[in-house]
């Protein structure tokens, strides 16, 4: 087994790289220069994000903090008058901090589930294999190493009951209403009636309050940003000058989209491998959507998917909503 780790882990690696710098030159080749969202997320873009639900502006954490960690029970409730022979499948698992209330809840209520979290991250599932049992003692915890659907497959050939799948943190704002109508309908594909998805929204508010949110004062969001094009020097040997950039989040309260953009400040060539890439002054860069929705456009989302809204959940301002939908 160490040959074959040390002979099939640097080749994924290095698999996995060579699709990540196809991504980025794709964008920069771009008529309009993008780069892709799923990218900020290496060990330092994790500490930033850490750092961004710690601030101030940043309200979609502490709202659905607030309602897991006060309406687990009714969410629980929800849950077992639809199903008792189920498992919990939960994407995007990170560390768990969350759904752990939902956990305690569905655990008081002598149903017998496993819990499977779901997390690209190697490290992210170890931990919270480690961790979860002591936390909530009687869990039963098989962690999921890989891409969502691929392990939500898996987890349909381990598990014979129907699943609970949550999808918390709002990631799916990461997605354009047409690709999160997309993601909706492939998940509802590998699941089967009787079955349920939990998923975070965050809901459309006073335009400034979204606004701020993602250009915080105190600059966190622009080094988030900025930390991408610093992870591709490190990683594809690129040359970007990050004080050369500017970071600008815009909030469209008609469609819903916030995006966040970097500006070139100059006219300036960069490297990234082999090849140059011209960037004019105040050039834009798209890095990211957060779409907000409202109620009816979650209820909307899905019927188009195939799924039938069951309740939804909101903290006290009605900022953000756990969406409940049956198959
Ligand atoms: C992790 C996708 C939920 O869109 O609010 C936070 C990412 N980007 N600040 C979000 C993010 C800038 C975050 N999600």
């Amino acid at each position: 087994t160490t040959v074959m780790h040390t002979l099939l882990v640097p080749e994924k690696s290095q698999d996995q790289q060579g699709v990540f710098y196809q991504d980025v030159i794709r964008g920069l080749s771009a008529k309009n220069k993008f780069l892709e969202a799923k990218y900020f997320y290496d060990a330092e873009g994790d500490r930033l994000f850490q750092q961004i639900m710690q601030l101030q502006e940043y309200y979609p954490t502490a709202c659905e903090m607030e309602i897991l960690q006060g309406q687990s029970a009714a969410i629980c409730k929800t849950i077992l008058d639809s199903t008792t022979h189920f498992d919990v499948v939960e994407l995007g698992a990170g560390d768990a901090t969350k759904s752990i209330h939902l956990l305690r809840e569905l655990l008081k209520g002598k149903t017998d589930f496993t819990y499977y979290p779901v997390d690209i991250s190697g490290n992210v599932i170890a931990q919270l294999e480690r961790s979860l049992p002591q936390q909530l003692p009687g869990l039963r915890v098989q962690g999921m190493h890989g891409e969502y659907f691929e392990m939500l497959r898996e987890v349909s050939i381990l598990s014979g009951r129907n699943k609970v799948v949550l999808c918390l943190g709002g990631n799916i704002g990461n997605f354009t209403p047409t690709e999160a109508r997309q993601f909706c309908r492939q998940l509802r594909n590998y699941l089967q009636p009787g079955d349920l998805v939990i998923i975070g929204f965050d809901l459309k508010k006073h335009p400034q309050v979204i606004l701020n949110a993602y250009n915080d004062r105190s600059g966190v969001t622009k080094e988030f940003n900025l930390n991408l094009l610093r992870r591709i020097n490190r990683e594809l040997g690129g040359n970007f000058d990050t004080s050369k950039f500017d970071h600008y989040a815009t909030y469209d309260p008609g469609t819903g989209a916030c995006k966040s953009y970097l500006v070139s400040l100059e006219v300036q060539q960069v490297k990234v491998g082999n090849k140059l890439f011209e960037f004019g002054l105040h050039e834009t860069m798209y890095m990211e959507i957060s779409q907000k929705y409202s109620i009816e456009e979650t209820d909307c989302l899905a019927t188009q998917s195939g799924f039938g809204p069951l309740a939804d959940f909101y903290d006290s301002r009605s900022w953000f909503a756990d969406c409940v939908w049956h198959c």
